[in-house]
């Protein structure tokens, strides 16, 4: 018996991608509501999700441009919850990643007031999952930062925000205690550096020096986190409160040292977060950055005390790729791996160019674990596929069954080596839109959800031959693969 007993398996979502119904229950804008689809033929490789200026906005917000916006649709969970969590229970869940969305709870952010409505659809959620002995497992913030924050304040570059989040955390909090142990604050808070409207809710040309503004902003939600975490401690004492980063184990291209050393060094700019969230203070490597890039963080007196003394109970990460990097300075502007990185000739690709690397998954465990000795949860891992649904309705996806188990090998290993990991939860385990492209056509899910990228289709959900496969997984709590 590999994988400890009461593991938690389950399935991953976040709300602006699965939830739909953008404008009802009295819900306000959030910045995912404002991203369009851009076909692949329009964009190419390119990957742009963020609004960049007021001007963009504004249009945006004038209906100028296209009119589809797929996240606001999701695939309509706002109504189907029940059907899809019995789905889930089917499975075997133990447990459920889902996010709240903050605008549904305070529409604008900066309300006293909360949404009677919106608290109220998240009672009904919870209640159907304990009903099946589903433990949710809830992400505070999933790229859902409330729309006006932006307008008003460009997002967490202003400290002001700190004091809305803590007021929205709070009142979940009170509000779930009795229902929700196990929290996440930020999703993969890393997300920022390479995508401030995104990560930290940022208009980027608005603001002169922009990894100033990008950092000063981390440096508030890093407050803002600990701070959650101080609050989930002393209102639900038996809760579980973690971080969460998008993490990318880095690979020297050779073994020349200079390839060592800006792997090394890009690893570290990775490890930053959780430095922060799980030591509790900013590590010496990046304060000499902010000296070199003349990035000065302003910090309250008693903002170091809140990091060390709030520092998070587990850590989580998402894990879909390794990257590789390289000393050699016109290797640099390479894109390898998604966005960046030599390519890796060892590795295959899926069909958006994100390198699979199960092993890399075992070397990130391991790492991870000597570095913080913290229990570790891996909330997010899958395969984004085209799936083909054939004539009698069947959908055989055994790429997406090959990539989970190779994957879960993997863990198995790392804990037979020791790793404390408590928790798995594939990426959309039910079709969703997605994050970086708002395509419903790339598809992690054991379940398929009929709907194409124009939001087309009955919604209608039907299960994969991975669906049968990943039950069988946790019915033997992992023996079977
Ligand atoms: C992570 C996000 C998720 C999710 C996933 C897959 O970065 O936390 O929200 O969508 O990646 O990415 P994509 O949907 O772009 O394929």
């Amino acid at each position: 018996m590999t994988f400890p007993k009461g593991f938690l398996w389950g399935g991953a979502t976040a709300a602006n991608q699965l939830e739909g119904a953008y404008n009802e229950g009295g819900k306000g804008l959030s910045i995912f509501d404002m991203v369009q689809f851009v076909p692949k033929e329009e964009r190419g490789n390119e990957i742009e999700m963020d609004v960049r200026s007021k001007k963009e906005l504004e249009d945006l917000l004038a209906g100028k441009g296209g009119d589809n916006f797929p996240k606001r649709r999701g695939i309509d969970f706002y109504h189907h919850y029940k059907e899809d969590i019995a789905l889930f229970a089917e499975m075997g869940f133990k447990t459920f990643r889902m996010s709240i969305s903050w605008p549904r709870i305070f529409p604008n952010g900066d309300d006293r007031e909360p949404n009677e409505e919106g608290l109220a659809f998240y009672d009904k959620v919870f209640d159907e999952l304990l009903k099946y002995g589903i433990e949710p497992l809830v992400t505070l913030s999933h790229y859902e930062i409330p729309l006006t924050l932006v307008q008003k304040y460009n997002g967490w570059t202003d400290r002001r925000v700190v004091e809305y989040f803590v007021h929205y955390a709070e009142t979940v909090f009170n509000r779930y205690k009795g229902k929700v142990k196990y929290w996440l604050t930020f999703n993969e808070i890393n997300v920022s550096t390479m995508s401030p409207y995104i990560g930290s809710g940022i208009l980027i040309d608005e603001v002169e020096h922009k990894e100033q503004a990008v950092y000063q902003a981390l440096h508030h939600q890093f407050v803002a986190s600990a701070r959650a975490v101080k609050a989930c401690h002393e209102m639900i004492p038996d809760a579980m409160i973690g971080c969460m980063l998008a993490r990318m184990e880095v690979y020297p291209e050779t073994c020349s040292p200079d390839d060592v050393l800006e792997a090394l060094k890009e690893d570290q700019m990775n490890l930053f977060f959780t430095d922060v969230q799980v030591r509790g203070y900013y590590p010496s490597f990046m304060l000499s950055y902010f000296e070199e890039n003349d990035i000065k963080i302003d910090m309250l007196p008693g903002d170091e005390e809140i990091l060390l003394q709030h520092t998070v109970d587990y850590l989580s990460f998402s894990y879909y790729m390794s990257m590789v990097a390289s000393g050699a300075p016109d290797k640099k502007k390479e894109k390898g791996n998604f966005f960046s990185g030599v390519k890796n000739p060892y590795l295959e690709s899926s069909d958006w160019g994100w390198q699979i690397d199960p092993k890399g998954l075992r070397i990130t465990l391991k790492k991870m674990y000597d570095r913080y000795q913290v229990p570790l949860f891996i909330v997010e891992n899958g395969l984004g596929a085209y799936d083909k649904v054939e004539e009698d309705g069947s959908i055989n996806d055994d790429y997406r069954i090959d990539y989970m188990r190779a994957h879960i090998e993997q863990m198995k290993e790392a804990i037979k080596e020791g790793v404390d990991l408590i928790g798995y939860t594939s990426w959309g385990c039910i079709d969703l839109i997605s994050a970086s492209t708002s395509e419903m056509s790339k598809r992690y899910g054991f379940i398929y959800v009929d709907q194409d990228d124009y939001g087309n289709g009955t919604l209608a959900r039907s299960k994969k031959k991975s669906f049968d496969w990943y039950k069988q997984v946790i019915t033997t709590n992992g023996e079977e693969l």
